[in-house]
């Protein structure tokens, strides 16, 4: 609880150009938590680099991770929205929770595996713990819930773990977090490879509808999406290149996908990707405005994120002395 109010925390990697699978699965839902909850959203670059960066894009992206948050509705009066180096208890209490993770429930991690296999040259131990900082951003803040995609629910339930474990053995430290999950859109796939989580360092551009993509662009990438060789619009087990299209769909018109079935029956798998990318681009359409209007002032995106990182380090440095205290760490 902080100002008696319950506490939200999320965080996007700056490691590429955003998705509509970060937006449908993440960002979108943020803005909703803000009446009733206290609500921390944080850009973590200390996690992106587990996975090599080029510096100046990764400044870049920092930045215009920020002003998409702000262009996605997130108010920083209502929100604190900061950067995770910033605040250097994030890194102090990774290190504590380090050691309070096992190698064993490291190594279990499917995004581990999945990034160790893509990036075989550069297996680096920040991509093993990459879990425990994870965990050291939500217990900070004495989280109560993380809205995420399907594919964090496996780390949302290992820093649940971590937070069990510690209050076991020191005493109640840490609130227990839990994910939420939004039900259209927690897993939006590949357009060229449905059967794989749509990634948005995906080195295939035709795999990636990205936030900040043109009409053009967005209508091109839907029509090329991979799908089976039937012709009927129906959710229907094996199909996941439909599948995930109607999930776009639903998602973006808030429809189910009984009212999608019956929209397009008797209509074939070209008119439906055309109207799905229509529906993509004019909703983006609105953020994309916005995103112009915060990424090019970067004095105010500045003043947001020193503003944020205070904030956020105020409430940070009370749980980390919590902690110390409880280690046995003199203070
Ligand atoms: P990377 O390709 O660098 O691993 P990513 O696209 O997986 O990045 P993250 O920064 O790891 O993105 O994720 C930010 C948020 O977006 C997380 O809550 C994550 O669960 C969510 N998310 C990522 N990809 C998808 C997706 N395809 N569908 C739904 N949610 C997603
Ligand atoms: N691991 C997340 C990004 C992330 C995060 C967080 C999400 C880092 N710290 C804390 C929620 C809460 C990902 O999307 N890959």
């Amino acid at each position: 609880m902080q100002d008696g109010r319950k506490v939200v925390f999320s965080g996007v990697q700056p490691s590429g150009n955003l998705t509509i699978g970060n937006y449908l699965g993440a960002i979108k839902n943020f803005s909703g938590f803000s009446d009733e909850y206290k609500c921390y959203y944080c850009v973590v670059d200390l996690h992106s680099i587990t996975v090599r960066q080029v510096p100046a894009e990764l400044r870049k992206r920092t930045y215009d991770t920020l002003a998409l948050y702000l262009a996605c509705g997130l108010d920083p009066d209502k929100n604190t929205v900061f950067v995770q180096s910033h605040v250097p208890a994030h890194a102090e209490l990774a290190w504590i929770l380090d050691c309070y993770t096992m190698f064993g429930e490291l190594s279990r991690m499917t995004q581990f595996k999945d990034k160790s296999a893509k990036n075989a040259q550069n297996i680096n131990a920040g991509l093993f713990t990459y879990p425990s900082l994870m965990a050291a951003d939500i217990l900070l803040y004495q989280t109560e819930m993380v809205p995420v995609g399907a594919d964090q629910k496996q780390h949302v339930e290992l820093a649940r773990d971590i937070a069990i474990r510690f209050n076991t053995i020191y005493s109640d430290t840490f609130v227990v977090p839990e994910p939420s999950i939004i039900k259209t859109g927690h897993k939006i796939m590949s357009l060229a490879e449905p059967e794989k989580k749509m990634s948005k360092s995906d080195s295939n551009e035709n795999a990636v509808v990205r936030i900040l993509d043109t009409k053009d662009t967005i209508i091109r990438k839907f029509r090329r999406a991979v799908t089976d060789s039937g012709s009927e619009i129906r959710f229907a087990e094996g199909k996941d290149g439909i599948n995930n299209l109607i999930t776009i769909y639903c998602a973006f018109t808030g429809k189910t996908v009984e009212e999608t079935e019956n929209e397009f029956s008797g209509m074939g798998y070209a008119e439906f990707k055309a109207a799905v990318g229509e529906v993509c681009a004019d909703s983006l359409a609105p953020v994309q405005e916005m995103f112009a209007k915060y990424s090019s002032d970067k004095g105010f995106l500045e003043s947001v994120m020193k503003r944020g990182a205070e904030e956020a380090s105020y409430s940070a440095r009370k749980t980390l002395s919590k902690v110390k205290r409880k280690v046995g760490f003199i203070i």
